[in-house]
């Protein structure tokens, strides 16, 4: 690696690695690291799997490209010797953010364990220049931003492949964009995103706003754009139909060339769709193969053998279903087709609930997925069987064969090594480095639950990444925070059912407690990451309390030095990688059956951190995996939480009214304390929402939660003890490894040879 950077330093800046700066020592590695990718050897085999996503939420990759071409720790020593820091290097690169959250992550780790594990799977998406909204927070509200990310040297490629796409009233020329994927000492797959040359960064005025219906100039431009009028809602099927066409084309013209008979395309072929969003896919291939001679039926039959569907969500607002009129405006070529599949399941079956088009002349994207695919799979265990019994029960009585589970996973590569080498390098010292590959290994950490060398390295290791974090927010926020405090974190987007709200109101007790003298044992810091929709007005309304709730506290002498709630500004990958081996407490508080799995539950898990949290998603196989002991579960049970939606059984308002301390808390939120410091429209909407409506049942779980929460401070105490939880928790990760979820994705779905 030395004489590679001399050399590249040298011919490019005529510099010395020793006199080149940041910059021009990433531009180097970039480009190091591409030619080394471009010599790696493809995975090939018989079948090859697409998976098709709208979002890649991939992250910085110079340090996760380096670590898996075995090259990390090498280019990190030549560094050191020369003065200069990788971390400082790392900064330099921009976050590509083509993603929300769990969804885009999930793909981005997928597509590291594919490659990995030596499977020929390429992901297919789009390149949107600014990606999702950068957040800044003004005025105590957050305000979004464009967040362009695609600089001149990039690990974008451009390819030689381009594609006729036709809309009702133009047809547009695609251009292909690859990453490489590198697995881990393994070959190499590609991300293929797809894009159009006429798309005009110009066109973007204040903040993100910008003209929804010029198309070609904005088609590519973000990432979901705001879709509460129809002309984004339009935009959004643009977008779905471009990505899918593209995959459509890319898919057909790579098995052409490799010689296959096109009526045995499932032989050789095989598509996850990344829930609805690809779905067109399936009408799209039928139309491709009858304009290449098939009849309907045959050409049914082969897509529905090449196509797989994953769920992510049962919350009903997220299901897409489409207008037949918006579909009419944008791709009239495929509601002939939609209507021949709806028309087939209406042949067949004698029921409203799983028909293609409704009632009221709208698409359900997910039914044609599963009635036009094999396979049917929820991402955790609990979560697939809510679907079997409950959302998608109808089709589960039909078609029991096609739903299986796949619990989620997380790439221990950036989830661990990358993200934290001082815990992984230990790890390696203590049971060797097989785990970074076979994450079973990790349990061979068990035998030293009572070792105090290896509890008390683990706490050392845990509070560095504490001050590694105090330093962070320092420098990218002026924060202050108290290593020597507990990290209470809470990350991810912003909604209702994952209960920030909950949490604000366990801050406004401890803020009365501390009021009243009743002072922790140990200061805590409740760290807060989140974005919210641009037009989900009470998420914003939740930021909005969470950041006056910051102020107050931090302009209260009493309070300040006990309590401490931070909000971190634009919440990102490159931002979990600091946040997450920081972490003491892992706070997964959704609504039970409302989280699908969860991820970041995972990663936390995999740092030491302990988990709070509901019987929902993936908590509950945690579960199943450390023990009682080494979790805290508070909260009504999902079949609860069920019964009392179907009975409507909740009424929040009873609970404020008979519960003096809950509505204590409440009333807090429009408290003159707070009001003083913030706006009373949003202060106020959103107190109404808690005890008028409150979907999400925060004021069922509240007390519960408050109290678990207090127990684990006073556990906390017991460094020893906790020290053991820590052990048990990293222990017990490695069934999380997304190594594992693919392994099962192939044996299960693709079968790819
Ligand atoms: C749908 C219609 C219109 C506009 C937007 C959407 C939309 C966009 C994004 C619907 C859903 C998403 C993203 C969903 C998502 O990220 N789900 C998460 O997936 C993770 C990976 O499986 C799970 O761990 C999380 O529990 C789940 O919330």
């Amino acid at each position: 690696m030395e004489k590679e950077l001399e050399l590249f330093l040298q011919e490019k800046f005529g510099k010395s690695i020793q006199d080149a700066s940041n910059e021009e020592i990433y531009a180097a590695l970039l480009g190091i690291t591409k030619k080394r990718m471009e010599g790696l050897k493809r995975n090939e085999g018989k079948r090859k799997l697409y998976y098709i996503s709208a979002e890649f939420l991939i992250g910085k990759l110079l340090s996760n490209n380096l670590i898996n071409l075995g090259l990390f720790e090498e280019t990190r020593d030549v560094l050191k010797k020369y003065g200069k820091d990788i971390t400082g290097i790392e900064e330099i690169e921009p976050e590509p953010s083509l993603g929300n959250g769990g969804l885009g992550r999930l793909a981005a780790c997928f597509l590291d364990s594919i490659a990995t594990l030596g499977l020929p799977g390429d992901g297919v998406g789009l390149n949107y220049h600014d990606g999702l909204f950068l957040q800044k927070f003004r005025d105590n509200k957050q305000n979004e931003e464009k967040n362009p990310w695609i600089t001149p040297e990039s690990w974008l490629k451009r390819t030689e492949r381009h594609f006729e796409v036709p809309f009702k009233d133009f047809t547009v020329t695609s251009a292909m964009y690859d990453i490489d994927v590198p697995g881990y000492e393994n070959g190499c797959n590609r991300l293929h995103l797809f894009d159009l040359d006429s798309v005009d960064e110009s066109i973007i005025g204040n903040g993100i706003h910008f003209d929804k219906n010029d198309i070609r100039k904005n088609l590519t431009l973000f990432l979901y754009p705001d879709d509460s009028d129809e002309a984004g809602q339009l935009l959004r099927i643009y977008q779905q139909y471009f990505m899918v066409s593209n995959a459509a084309q890319l898919i057909l013209a790579e098995a052409e060339e490799r010689g296959v008979n096109l009526y045995h395309l499932h032989e050789h072929v095989c598509i996850q769709i990344n829930d609805t969003h690809p779905t067109m896919v399936i009408p799209e291939l039928i139309r491709l193969l009858e304009a290449r001679g098939f009849n309907a039926d045959t050409a049914v039959d082969v897509v529905r053998k090449t196509c797989a569907y994953t769920n992510h969500t049962i919350l009903a607002e997220a299901l897409e279903k489409w207008p037949v009129s918006y579909l009419e405006k944008v791709v009239p070529h495929l509601l002939p087709i939609i209507r021949d599949l709806d028309a087939r399941v209406r042949r067949d079956f004698h029921d409203e609930r799983i028909y293609i088009i409704d009632k009221e002349n709208r698409v359900h994207m997910a039914h044609i997925d599963i009635h036009y695919g094999y396979a049917v799979n929820g991402v955790a265990a609990l979560h697939t069987e809510i679907l079997k019994e409950s959302e998608l029960k109808p089709f589960y009585d039909i078609y029991p064969q096609k739903f299986n589970n796949k619990t989620n996973g997380i790439t221990f590569r950036r989830w661990l090594v990358h993200c934290n080498h001082r815990l992984s390098d230990y790890l390696g010292s203590l049971i060797g480095t097989d785990f970074v590959k076979d994450a079973d290994h990790l349990e061979g950490l068990l035998k030293y639950k009572d070792d105090e060398a290896v509890l008390n390295r683990l706490l050392e290791i845990k509070k560095e990444a504490k001050a590694d974090l105090k330093k962070y927010l320092k420098q990218t926020q002026n924060l202050d925070i108290d290593e020597n405090s507990v990290f209470d974190i809470q990350i991810k987007r912003l909604h209702e059912y994952k209960r920030q709200q909950m949490n604000a109101l366990y801050a406004i007790y401890k803020y009365k407690e501390i009021k009243k003298g009743n002072l922790p044992k140990r200061p805590v810091t409740m760290i807060f990451g989140a974005k919210a929709a641009p037009a989900y007005t009470i998420a914003k309304d939740i930021i909005h309390l969470l950041l006056c709730l910051q102020q107050l506290i931090d302009s209260d002498p009493q309070v300040s030095p006990y309590l401490k709630l931070v909000m971190v500004e634009n919440y990102n990958v490159t931002k979990a990688e600091k946040l997450i081996p920081a972490a003491d407490i892992s706070e997964q508080i959704s609504l039970a059956s409302k989280e699908a799995s969860g991820t970041g539950n995972m990663k936390m898990m995999l740092n030491g951190a302990v988990t709070l949290g509901t019987l929902d998603g993936a908590n509950v196989e945690i579960h199943d995996l450390v023990g009682d002991d080494n979790i805290y579960l508070f909260g009504a049970k999902s079949e609860e939480v069920i019964r009392l939606y179907d009975t409507a059984g909740y009424c929040s308002a009873d609970i404020y009214d008979s519960d003096p301390q809950v509505e204590e808390l409440v009333d807090f939120i429009i408290s003159k304390e707070l009001i003083r410091i913030g706006d009373p429209v949003n202060l106020g909407r959103l107190y109404k929402e808690i005890v008028g409506k409150d979907w999400f049942m925060t004021l069922l779980d509240v007390k519960d939660y408050i109290q678990t929460k207090e127990r684990m401070l006073s556990d906390y105490e017991d460094q020893k003890a906790w020290a053991k939880k820590m052990l048990v928790n990293i222990a017990k990760a490695g069934y999380f490894s997304s190594d594992r979820t693919i392994a099962e994705y192939n044996r299960d779905i693709w079968k790819l040879s």
